[in-house]
């Protein structure tokens, strides 16, 4: 028997039937609207709770560290998710996760820092400009999307902490609550979720804590209230829904390593050279450039080799995935 091994979602062509077209998408927005005026709850929950739990943030855009790529829509960016605590589907996120509530929030920050505690979300961003940067986002899968997030640079963030010389990396860990985020209900990955980085790496002005996109505050789907992203690493990296920002003295654990180490590394840099061990890496297909997309090459390190090239000066990159 041939078992698929579960991967960070799908390398195939969507189907038909995962594409939202606009006018479906429209037409729930009228239904929802409709829905407001007249006050009644539960229609189209999903679509009531996501309109209705993003509120407007204050962004100015960086554009040292914007691309000037066109955004993906509103509509691409939050319909169209890999987030398995609420389903493996591309559509499971926006249409699973209305009951999820990422307010209050508390990020416990832990190990070798000589600050640590809890700390609730509006104290860990206090005094943090929230800046605007357009990045692309290179899913494991070969597909890509710019998106044009708002977020305070991780390093302003950890620094305040004041990390001890033993904090040689930073690892990250997503909640977990069953109750409201039903694929935490199946076994499909080890929960909670958990990421790391290396601390130069954490350290590295690209390095985004994302509380937002779009100028609102993120989505539940798109891994509100907090979380990260780090856009020369493939997607997986980005981990959702933070609680937990540990320093430590070892490489931490890693979610997609622990379900299929030789498929997923520690360090999962862009890397059109390197294959995946399934399929190629050496393209990409934007997502809404059409049903057939657009298939362009993939840059190394999802482009940003000037900027982080030096960070793996001497490794190879190959035994280093
Ligand atoms: N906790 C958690 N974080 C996660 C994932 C997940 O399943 N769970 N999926 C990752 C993958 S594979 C990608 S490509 C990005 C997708 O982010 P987006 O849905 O905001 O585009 O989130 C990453 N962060
Ligand atoms: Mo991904």
């Amino acid at each position: 028997m041939l078992i698929r091994r579960p991967r960070p979602g799908d390398s195939a062509a969507i189907l038909p039937s995962e594409i939202t077209s606009e006018s479906v998408y429209l037409n729930r927005r009228k239904l929802l609207q409709a829905a407001l005026a007249a006050g009644v709850a539960g229609i189209g929950a999903g679509w009531v709770s996501e309109a209705g739990a993003v509120a407007d943030l204050k962004v100015q855009r960086n554009a040292k560290y914007s691309l000037s790529d066109a955004p993906n829509s509103y509509e691409d960016i939050t319909t169209y998710n890999n987030f398995y605590e609420f389903g493996l589907d591309k559509s499971d996120p926006a249409e699973n996760s209305s009951r999820f509530k990422p307010a209050p929030w508390t990020v416990a920050v832990t190990g070798e820092a000589e600050h640590t505690g809890k700390f609730a979300l509006e104290d860990l961003l206090k005094g943090h400009a929230i800046e605007e940067r357009v990045y692309r986002l290179r899913c494991v899968e070969a597909w890509s999307m710019v998106i044009p997030w708002a977020g305070v640079p991780l390093a302003d963030v950890l620094k305040r902490f004041k990390p001890t010389s033993k904090a040689k990396y930073v690892a990250f860990k997503t909640v977990l609550r069953p109750e409201e985020m039903p694929g935490q209900r199946s076994r499909s990955l080890d929960w909670p979720y958990v990421e790391g980085l290396r601390i130069d790496e954490a350290m590295h002005p690209l390095s985004l804590l994302a509380v937002g996109l779009y100028g609102k505050t993120l989505p539940n789907q798109n891994g509100a209230p907090l979380r990260l992203v780090t856009p020369w690493k493939y997607g997986f990296k980005g981990i959702k829904s933070i609680v937990e920002i540990r320093f430590t003295e070892k490489e931490p654990p890693t979610t997609w390593n622990i379900s299929a180490p030789h498929e997923y590394g520690f360090y999962a840099n862009v890397n059109p050279n390197v294959d995946h061990p399934r399929w190629s890496q050496a393209r990409e297909r934007k997502i809404g450039a059409g049903v057939f997309g657009s298939r362009v090459p993939t840059l190394m390190f999802n482009g940003y080799e000037q900027e982080v090239a030096s960070l793996y000066k001497g490794m190879d990159l190959k035994k280093y995935y």
